[in-house]
């Protein structure tokens, strides 16, 4: 297949909250600096369920979705030395080229090499989709694009790892746990004795919790508009609950950090008084935990193998792809975590 078209399935958002349809899609070869990967697995994270929603300023239709998953690289293009054809993967909607001024700065993970490009559904070469239908283009997604049997992206977007770890379980590390791991180890840098509060309790906020705990934080307060979430979360470290729904004023009080994770619709804010700065509090924000991903990506696969972080865990569904659409609602019922999707 190196070399060639491949048509494969793969599920197509052709509209704003209409639902997915697995079509019959073309991938074009890789170019320079592409890699064109089989995907065996993808879960689904809330930003998927938010850029089909139409929620998203960077969001383009027709389009496939898909940024937590894993595969083997099936093909390389020009000048690609880093991974080659048979290397297991995960996929990196934040890329690490190691060589821009942001990678090189010491102070971020967030890479310039490519995100013109990402955010614009196509590819830094040509500025044009590998993926069409009959002609067609079918714009990319977070430069992953992993609701697809086969996807191509970025060499700088390829983090390898030991090909002894489960893809059905790795594929994880593609988004949520790291970024909610990270929120605590790398961005908050949570110290032991701290008391941490969760708003959310989906898988980002349930590997925020592991991280939490696992940094000697002295509580942990989960808050969530679903009570049932309460039970799991007990698991993974949260040790009291607060359901905004029980309260009819606010129970906030004191000073410390606040770590944005999620993401919002076009045109919703957030905003404070300076005083509430000024007085002490600390307001950041975390992309993908802080992590560098292909450098960090492999060292948390390894973590996992020697059972240090918990990735089945989060694993509440198995599916398959023609079962896509019925991923994305489950998302809102209260025992769903991650769904793991066999591509
Ligand atoms: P999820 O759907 O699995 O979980 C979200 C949880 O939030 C649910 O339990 C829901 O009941 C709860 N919730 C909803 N509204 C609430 C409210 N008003 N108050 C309290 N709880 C509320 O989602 P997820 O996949 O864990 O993702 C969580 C968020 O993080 C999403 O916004 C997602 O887009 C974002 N995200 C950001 C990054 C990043 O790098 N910054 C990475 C992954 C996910
Ligand atoms: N496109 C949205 C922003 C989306 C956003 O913030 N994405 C997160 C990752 S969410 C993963 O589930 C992120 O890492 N952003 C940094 C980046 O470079 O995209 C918008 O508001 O325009
Ligand atoms: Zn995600």
């Amino acid at each position: 297949t190196q070399g060639q078209v491949i048509t494969c399935k793969a599920a197509v958002a052709w509209e704003p909250n209409k639902p997915l349809v697995i079509e019959d899609v073309q991938v074009a070869p890789p170019q320079a600096g592409e890699v064109r990967i089989k995907i065996l697995f993808t879960a689904l994270c809330h930003t998927d369920a938010y850029t089909w929603g139409g929620k998203d300023p960077e969001g383009l239709f027709p389009c496939i979705l898909g940024h937590e998953a894993a595969g083997i690289v099936e093909s390389v293009g020009e000048g690609v030395t880093e991974v080659q054809a048979g290397d297991h993967v995960i996929p990196c909607y934040q890329a690490e080229c190691r060589e821009c001024k942001f990678c090189k700065s010491g102070k971020t993970n967030l890479c310039g090499k490519v995100r013109v490009a990402t955010g614009a559904g196509v590819m830094m070469n040509d500025r044009q989709s590998r993926f069409s239908i009959n002609g067609k283009p079918i714009f990319h997604f977070m430069g992953t694009s992993t609701f697809s049997q086969y996807t191509v992206v970025h060499d700088v977007s390829v983090a390898k790892i030991n090909p002894q770890a489960p893809l059905d379980k790795v594929c994880l590390l593609g988004c949520g746990v790291p970024t909610g791991l990270g929120a605590v180890w790398n961005t908050a840098k949570v110290e032991p004795g701290s008391i941490v509060a969760i708003f959310g309790l989906g898988t980002v906020g349930l590997a925020v919790a592991e991280g939490a705990k696992s940094a000697g934080a002295s509580r942990v307060i989960g808050i969530d508009i679903d009570s049932k979430k309460y039970d799991t979360a007990k698991h993974f470290g949260v040790t009291e609950f607060v359901n905004p729904k029980d309260h009819d004023k606010p129970i906030q009080q004191g000073w410390g950090t606040s770590v944005i994770v999620g993401v919002a619709a076009s045109g919703q804010e957030i905003s404070t008084r300076p005083f509430q700065l000024v007085t002490g509090r600390v307001w950041k924000g975390t992309a993908f935990g802080g992590f560098k991903s292909r450098t960090q990506v492999p060292w948390l696969v390894e973590k996992y193998l020697k059972k240090e972080i918990k990735v089945d865990e989060y694993i509440t569904h198995n599916m398959k792809l023609g079962e896509i659409n019925e991923a994305f609602h489950l998302m809102h019922e209260g025992g769903c975590l991650r769904r793991v999707v066999a591509i």
